[in-house]
């Protein structure tokens, strides 16, 4: 019986020697392994073996069964793992395009528009949105009765014991802070989000975004906000914009003016986003009020200032060529995926 154990041992090392594939490999295994196999066959053949030698032979054979199993593992994982076994790769498939997000459009150009002035010179100040009445209208020289105050145009918070607590209309109470608490030369933009008791449509929104800035030193003059404002129009819609300041009125600056830009969508031609007129307004300036400067303990006979703002929706759209600020805020995934 050793004797014919050695001999399937020699004949296990030939086939296995000969197997070069999977399917030599498994039919290695059908011969060998399997309950029908040559080394089942002879543990059946246990039983006509001497009781003395049993235990010997018993062995030999475990010894035979575990060295196949080991062998014909290895044959599997050889051949499993030849490359002619694994799926073809098509390298002319389409990549899988990977999404990320990015700025939204409304912080992208609140972005430009920073940089354009912090390159000029400017830092950027910020401050508080809830604010009293004082810093958002009294310190700016609103009168009393000013129509922005009624409760139609601002937002009141309820407040015990106070009734002059809102929402910030514009950012010029920050600058009013910073006047107060430092000494000129000032100069910085105060960008941010403000509020109007509008109601909401394709040209106003009761919540939005301003940039303010302010330079106050000695001897400031217009022809500077003049050279400055033109500078920063140049550099945010292109080289090739025209300005024109118009005349206007607000109660924090003396004088005051508005200032257009000529379309550059029709070149001046007349547009729908013009409305015909080949000029774009983008923005309110003038000299800051003496009286403003005075409520901040600034002295208007020593020093000058000038101030600007403009809206930073408006500003967009008017890049983009589009003509309602809602799509900042409709968050529709293909209107912010151009940007
Ligand atoms: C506009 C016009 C403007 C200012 C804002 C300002 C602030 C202080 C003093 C004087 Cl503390 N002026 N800000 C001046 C002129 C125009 O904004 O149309 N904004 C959207």
């Amino acid at each position: 019986m050793l004797d014919t154990i050695s001999t399937l041992r020699s004949q296990i090392e030939t086939d296995a020697a000969a197997v070069s594939n999977a399917a030599e490999a498994e039919a290695f295994r059908l011969k060998h392994l399997v309950r029908k196999g040559t080394i089942a066959a002879l543990f059946d053949r246990l039983r006509e073996v001497p009781k003395d030698a049993k235990r010997e032979t018993g062995q030999a054979l475990n010894d035979l069964r575990t060295s196949a199993e080991v062998t014909f593992e290895a044959m599997q994982s050889r051949f499993s793992n030849a490359p002619a076994a694994t799926p073809r790769q098509d390298v002319t498939l389409p990549g899988r395009t990977l999404y990320h997000g990015h700025e939204h459009p409304l912080r992208q150009a609140q972005g430009r528009i920073e940089e354009i002035f912090t390159r000029m010179g400017f830092s950027i100040a910020t401050g508080p949105m809830v604010e009293d009445d004082y810093h958002n209208f009294e310190a700016l020289n609103f009168a009393p009765d000013h129509p922005a105050r009624d409760m139609q145009d601002t937002f009141f918070v309820k407040m015990e014991g106070r009734d002059d607590i809102l929402l910030r209309t514009h950012t010029s109470p920050v600058q009013i802070r910073l006047m107060k608490s430092q000494k000129p030369p000032i100069r910085a933009i105060m960008p941010g989000r403000v509020f109007r008791n509008e109601a909401v449509s394709a040209r106003s929104l009761a919540e939005f975004h301003q940039v303010e800035g302010l330079y106050v030193d000695r001897g400031v003059t217009l022809a500077q906000l003049k050279g400055t404002l033109f500078e920063f129009a140049r550099a945010y819609y292109g080289s090739g914009v025209k300005m024109r300041f118009r005349n206007s009125y607000f109660p924090f600056t003396e004088p005051s003016a508005e200032m257009d830009i000529t379309c550059f969508l029709c070149n001046g031609t007349g547009c729908r986003i013009c409305k015909q007129t080949g000029w774009l307004e983008i923005l309110g300036c003038g000299m800051v009020h003496p009286r403003v400067l005075r409520n901040c303990g600034i002295d208007p006979e020593e020093y000058s200032g000038y101030a600007f703002g403009m809206g930073i929706e408006r500003s967009q759209l008017l890049r983009i060529g589009l003509d309602d600020i809602r799509l900042f805020y409709e968050n529709d995934i293909r209107m912010l995926e151009q940007f």
